[in-house]
């Protein structure tokens, strides 16, 4: 018998397989080229990650059984290829420029002006402006609408080819949308590593206990320059288009803020802060308006290009040597400086932690002048292998604490000032023996309480707002109470008088009288407050609240083993034995009994409902994506104490979801199985409605 693929009711002419083979490639293709543009260039996937991955799958399926059929503009050819012996070298058709920089307004006005002397006319210029992305600029060689070649700048004559790894990254377009293209179309721009993706990124590298990158532009760069294109995929790159270098003459219009649209039309992700503007004063402003928000942008930014709107007007002007004449980078303020490592202090905290403080050359960065400088513990100094007398590299970035990001070893050639960084072995403020638990990273003081600067940050911390709550007593004023003696432990604060505290620095009988009114009034206060402001270590206040309505009263808490203490949501292993700790120790119930003894007292807690009365009594919820009107422990702990069990993963024993802002896989998954998903607002309300 033969088989036959055509049953004998088959119409007359055999289907030609190829055919249909050929038609849904081109169909499947098609669909993720729409499907990667939604999702990579305008951030607005329409389809779940699963649905996209199914449809890659069973293009590289059909691919694989007819691999004729592949083609260099495959969605399949992005997932990366094998490894290069080296980078061939690429000459640009028109050179890619740099471009010159302004450091103030006047700088910037100058160049305005330079320009009216240039165009011999007074008339306001239209300039567009554009984020100053810090990436790695890259060209893109698009031949009838296809991608052929992507190179580095380079020295701006002579780049690298890396199509190999460009072709990894999801904004950039293999083929042209549309069919409104010039036969040759080189598309220009920056590739760069947003903040998230950085962050994920040197998170996964130091739990692997691989060297992290120093910024989001050495990251990029690296990711960019491996051989190997398999790696460059797994890195979440993003490509943003600024500018066009060789092109067919006679397809593109005359402004550059109309050829940027252009590009976007033809499938290009464009900075979303794009702005076209008239005049010198609306520059500045547009300039004094991103440099307020630069930290909250998901990339970095480190100025404004400022490019002469009309392209006759950018041909009049010309260039010189390497920098167009129509084109200025108006910098920020550095987040990053060199600076010299003079010295290194060790601090103790609240609990006895020991923190290393550099203490710097004073450099101004990121708009205000550092001196001092984290790092953080032990294991950050080995990683940095920095030491005292080195050149560092100090990284300040909007409110953040300056970090030192990494040493220039360059500089240490010839320096024999260099010392090493030595944990001391005793407390520097009581001299007690300091101890390091194994798996920890951080160096303690074993004192406690006898030790004087844990004593100090234990009264502030009682003293502070979501503790205690005693006003006007900040940590300037617990220094000075503290080191004159006033105060030795926290009941003492109850007997300080007037007169005594009026005395010290920047006080008065009216403050002193404020002050002693104050701690009065804090005596009246919360259970859950009381429980966060004795300072138990990993018990903040969210852990406090959870303790409290658990155990109802003082004593039960003090009372608790750690396996009842494990029954509390929110209380895991460790947390369990800090509190379990803090009530063994003979000094800490002392000065608990005295602050009772004060008259600090509080309402009693009524108990919950019980479990089955509860409003979301046995309800599974998940947890996703960014919430921004609280923390994701926030939220749990407030969805349990409704009586939620809140749990990790999507499954169809989930009831709901709370998705919040880029939110991923999970809500994806949430829809496939047909799970109600709330966004943050929805659980607002549902908090609002049952708390
Ligand atoms: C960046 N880095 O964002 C240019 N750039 O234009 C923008 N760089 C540039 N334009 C001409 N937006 C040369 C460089």
């Amino acid at each position: 018998m033969t088989l036959s693929l055509f049953p004998s009711d088959a119409p007359e002419e055999p289907i030609n397989i190829t055919d249909t083979v050929s038609q849904e490639i081109a169909e499947l293709r098609q669909q993720l080229n729409e499907h990667s543009h939604k999702y990579y260039v305008l951030d607005a996937p329409s389809i779940p990650d699963a649905e996209y991955d199914r449809l890659l799958r069973r293009l590289q399926q059909l691919e694989e059984e007819n691999p004729e059929l592949i083609t260099s503009d495959s969605p399949s050819q992005r997932v990366g290829a094998a490894p290069l012996s080296a980078f061939n070298q690429v000459q640009h058709v028109i050179p890619m420029l740099s471009l010159d920089n302004a450091f103030n307004d006047d700088e910037f006005a100058a160049f305005d002006q330079r320009l009216k002397d240039r165009l011999k006319s007074d008339a306001v210029i239209e300039f567009a402006c554009e984020p100053k992305l810090d990436g790695i600029a890259l060209s893109l060689r698009y031949e009838n609408g296809l991608l052929v070649q992507a190179a580095t700048r380079g020295d701006g004559q002579t780049g690298e080819d890396i199509t190999q790894n460009v072709k990894t990254i999801g904004s950039v377009p293999l083929k042209l949308k549309g069919d409104d293209w010039p036969p040759v179309l080189e598309v220009r721009g920056e590739v760069y590593m947003p903040k998230k993706s950085f962050e994920a990124l040197n998170q996964a590298a130091l739990a692997a206990g691989e060297k992290v990158f120093v910024n989001p532009r050495n990251a990029a760069a690296g990711s960019l320059r491996q051989l190997d294109s398999r790696i460059t995929a797994k890195r979440r790159l993003e490509f943003c288009a600024y500018s066009v270098g060789d092109v067919t003459e006679g397809y593109l219009p005359g402004k550059h803020g109309e050829i940027l649209t252009k590009l976007s039309e033809l499938g290009f992700r464009l900075n979303p802060e794009l702005k076209v503007v008239t005049g010198v004063a609306a520059c500045l402003e547009y300039y004094q308006d991103l440099g307020a928000r630069r930290d909250q942008l998901p990339f970095e930014i480190d100025g404004i290009v400022f490019k002469v709107n009309d392209l006759a007007m950018q041909q009049t002007l010309g260039f010189v040597s390497r920098a167009p004449r129509w084109a200025i980078a108006y910098k920020f303020p550095a987040q990053e400086e060199m600076t010299l490592l003079k010295e290194v202090e060790f601090q103790v905290g609240r609990t006895g932690a020991i923190t290393p403080v550099a203490r710097l050359e004073p450099v101004y960065v990121g708009g205000v002048t550092v001196s001092n400088a984290t790092l953080h513990n032990a294991d950050e100094i080995e990683r940095l292998g920095v030491m005292v007398g080195d050149t560092v590299v100090i990284r300040r970035a909007g409110d953040v604490i300056p970090q030192i990001v990494s040493v220039v070893m360059e500089k240490r050639e010839g320096n024999r000032e260099l010392r090493e960084i030595v944990f001391p072995d005793r407390c520097p403020v009581c001299d007690s023996e300091t101890e390091r638990a194994e798996g920890e990273a951080v160096v303690r003081c074993s004192g406690g309480l006898v030790c004087g600067a844990q004593r100090k940050e234990g009264i502030k911390h009682f003293a502070s707002r979501k503790a205690m709550d005693v006003d006007g007593l900040g940590d300037k004023l617990v220094e000075q109470l503290v080191d004159q003696q006033l105060v030795q432990s926290l009941p003492d604060l109850f007997h300080l008088e007037v007169d005594k505290v009026a005395a010290l620095e920047r006080m008065g009988p009216k403050s002193a009288q404020n002050l002693v009114d104050a701690l009065e009034k804090s005596k009246q206060t919360t259970l859950p407050r009381f429980i966060y402001s004795l300072g138990i270590r990993e018990v903040g206040e969210v852990t406090a609240s959870q303790l409290a309505k658990h155990f109802l009263t003082l004593d039960k808490l003090l009372e608790a083993s750690e396996e009842e203490l494990l029954e509390v949501s929110d209380v895991g292993p460790i947390v369990a034995h800090h509190i379990v700790t803090f009530f063994r120790q003979e000094h800490n119930l002392e000065t608990l009994n005295a602050l009772l003894a004060e008259g600090i007292q509080w309402p009693e807690i009524e108990a919950a409902p019980a479990a089955e009365e509860q409003a979301l009594a046995d309800k599974v919820i998940v947890l996703t994506g960014t919430l921004s009107a609280m923390g994701r422990s926030d939220a749990k702990a407030r969805l349990e104490a409704l009586g939620a069990k809140v749990t990790g993963s999507v499954s169809k024993k989930t009831d709901l979801v709370i998705a919040g802002e880029a939110a991923g896989s999970k809500r994806a998954k949430a829809e496939q199985l047909g799970i109600e998903i709330l966004d943050e607002q929805g659980l607002l309300d549902l908090l609002a409605m049952h708390e």
